[in-house]
């Protein structure tokens, strides 16, 4: 039998029902033992065992659970402890917590996060299908070599790609940039996992976890908006960030006045990643905005806050030069020769 090792951080998938209000509720109420004691069927699909790494609210989520975690999967594949691992999470910050593990952990043995967007004990707790989906996942031979992993509703996502485009709704997760990368139990083979494109020969170095203190340098999110202006790029700066990152309209845009303060900014030594708030598409270089000759950074295909998790790993690891930023962000990871 596979041997998964299940992590447990807290979250809706083990919360419980408040009284405060028809749908209010408490999250990381339950242990990760009473989780995969309340599936029926998981010790079937793997030799399991859990550790509790947390237990919050993934609002609550930090970057010290984030260090946690990595180090104790390093160990879990360099002692070959395990086939994959499982990390129960909040939805809220999942795909920055899978962004943040896929760029520090090689990627042999598949890591799969997943959530709830129902409490435990809710009629229609959507938590023990996603569970026993993830163990599928991360128990499977066809998961190897495909790094982290989040599985939700059914669907296998690239941590690069997924997002939560829902507040409430069970399908609260999606990839926007090209869909989820396979699905769980398709209706013609309910005990099957199905990839749609064969693992990626990419490479495999991640970012070293050593140079990673907690917390990691300040990398602000500044939201751009109609009539917005340059304050809070100054107040930015001016509290010690290291790095911005514009949500911006469009492909990246903000009004002149604003890109006027980053240029300002860059010549101070942070360094400027141009994201978008648009929920799907790319921001690439030098179309609306001359990324050259201001020297900043386009995101790429990352949103706001992941492009701030991978800013804040190359400053880290001592990558701050435009041209490398900007060939890990064409990557969406690491640079190659960063492990
Ligand atoms: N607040 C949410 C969180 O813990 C609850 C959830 O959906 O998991 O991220």
């Amino acid at each position: 039998m596979p041997r998964v090792i299940v992590l447990a951080t807290g979250g809706t998938i083990a919360g419980r029902a408040d009284p405060r209000s028809a749908h209010g509720y408490n999250a990381g109420c339950t242990s990760g033992a009473q989780l995969v004691a309340s599936v029926p069927g998981l010790d079937r699909l793997a030799e399991l065992s859990v550790e509790q790494i947390a237990n919050v609210a993934s609002q609550d989520m930090s970057e010290a659970i984030w260090l946690a975690l990595a180090v104790r999967i390093r160990r879990i594949i360099e002692c070959g402890q395990a086939d994959g691992v499982v990390i129960t999470h909040g939805t809220d910050t999942l795909e920055e917590t899978a962004f943040f593990l896929h760029n520090v952990l090689p990627a042999g043995t598949p890591v799969v996060l997943t959530g709830a967007m129902r409490p435990g004990d809710a009629p229609d707790a959507d938590g023990p299908a996603n569970l026993r989906a993830a163990v599928q996942v991360a128990a499977s031979p066809l998961s190897r070599r495909r790094g982290v992993l989040v599985v939700m509703h059914g669907a296998i996502h690239d941590p690069r790609q997924v997002v939560k485009i829902h507040t409430t709704a069970a399908p609260a997760f999606a990839s926007p940039g090209g869909g989820p990368l396979g699905i769980v139990n398709p209706a013609d083979d309910p005990a099957a996992i199905r990839y749609f494109a064969p693992d990626p020969a990419e490479c495999a170095a991640p970012f070293a976890l050593s140079p990673i203190i907690v917390p990691l340098s300040r990398v602000a999110i500044v939201y751009a908006h109609a009539g917005m202006d340059a304050a809070c790029i100054s107040y930015a700066a001016r509290d010690g960030a290291r790095g911005i990152v514009l949500a911006g309209l469009g492909n990246g845009n903000a009004p002149q006045t604003v890109l006027t303060a980053l240029v300002r900014a860059v010549r101070q030594s942070v360094i400027v990643v141009r994201a978008t708030r648009v929920p799907a598409g790319r921001v690439d270089r030098n179309v609306e905005v001359d990324d050259d000759s201001n020297g900043f950074v386009a995101a790429g295909a990352l949103t706001p806050q992941k492009a701030r998790v991978l800013l804040q790993l190359l400053i880290a690891n001592g990558i701050t030069a435009p041209d490398a930023v900007q060939q890990a962000f064409n990557a969406g990871r690491a640079p190659c020769d960063s492990g």
